[in-house]
């Protein structure tokens, strides 16, 4: 099966629950993804480049 290219965006800690469901989700599945991190403590959600990604500025995002 052919699936596009999927990345998931987490927390660098995975402290994230709702980060965390959707790496298992992908994961069980089968899914092949590309995993990139932000740390959220450095606010790195608020950067000029995630939000153009999130319009939540939160973890997941997909
Ligand atoms: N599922 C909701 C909630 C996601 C959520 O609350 N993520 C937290 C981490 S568990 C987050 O990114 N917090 C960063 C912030 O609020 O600045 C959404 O995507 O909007």
């Amino acid at each position: 099966m052919n699936y596009l290219s999927i990345t998931l965006w987490s927390d660098s800690s995975f402290f994230s629950p709702y980060a965390m469901s959707v790496y298992v989700a992908l994961t069980e599945k089968g899914i092949p993804f590309t995993l990139k991190r932000i740390d959220l403590a450095q606010h790195q959600q608020l950067s000029s480049d995630y939000r153009a990604l999130s319009l939540t500025c939160r973890v997941p995002t997909l």
